[in-house]
């Protein structure tokens, strides 16, 4: 009973991972991020099978991170900021084209970086939407706003088709799982600002080590 509720997505848990990964210095601890994917994960697999393979895709990305930060080398992966450093530092990184590192941690935290952009879009469309607007009108637009353009014809087509199977905006409010739909708008009003922190932090990061296009 205790553990199927602790399996259940709750945006508030998901909010208190992606603060957590923020340090006073605004560095992003790996640790914090992803288990803010894992909790996003658990929203993806209550909606049903139809969004299984962005699910394992998101969950094999997130695997790849948790390792490096297992690994002899963990303590170099403690923060974006750190992994970023290590991996450029000693040619860890396929830069041009994929070679013999095609998992580096930078080029799987980008896939992730990404998707946090059309989250936020999504969350933001999602905040300010009335009560009959189309939550899979909503995922599209973000999608097609952001991720869309990293991905290629089979995939966008495949996430076009699943948008719908998304569940209305009132269904999808009780998966969020925060009470009212008040308080769900109001959590989406703390979520969005930070993601959208998150992801800049990142932006820059990757942008200042010309990272933003990694294969
Ligand atoms: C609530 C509705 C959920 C809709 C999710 C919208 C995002 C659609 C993403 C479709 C991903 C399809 C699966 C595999 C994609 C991979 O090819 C790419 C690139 O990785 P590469 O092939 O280069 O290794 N992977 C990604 O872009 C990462 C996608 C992560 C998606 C996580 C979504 C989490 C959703 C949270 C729900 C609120």
């Amino acid at each position: 009973m205790v553990d199927s509720e602790n399996q259940k997505f709750c945006l508030q848990e998901v909010l208190e991972s992606f603060k957590s990964c923020l340090s006073p210095e605004k560095e992003i601890y790996i640790e914090h991020y992803v288990s803010g994917w894992r909790g996003l994960v658990k929203l993806l697999n209550s909606l049903g099978s139809l969004f299984g393979f962005i699910s394992k895709d998101a969950v094999s990305k997130t695997q790849i991170l948790m390792n490096f930060l297992k690994s002899e080398n963990g303590p170099h992966y403690a923060t974006v900021q750190s992994m970023v450093k290590f991996e450029l530092d000693n040619k860890l990184v396929d830069v041009d084209k994929k070679g013999i590192y095609p998992e580096s941690g930078c080029r799987t935290l980008l896939r992730l970086h990404r998707a946090l952009r059309w989250l936020q879009l999504f969350l933001e469309r999602l905040r300010t939407s009335k009560e009959d607007d189309k939550t899979s009108v909503m995922c599209r637009d973000a999608y097609n706003e952001s991720l869309a353009q990293h991905h290629t014809w089979l995939i966008r087509k495949s996430a076009g088709m699943a948008f719908y199977g998304l569940p209305v905006r009132p269904a999808f409010f009780e998966v969020m799982n925060v009470g009212t739909p008040e308080q769900v708008v109001d959590v989406l009003g703390k979520a969005v600002p930070l993601l959208y922190e998150v992801y800049q932090i990142t932006e820059e990061l990757y942008q200042k080590h010309n990272l933003l296009d990694l294969p």
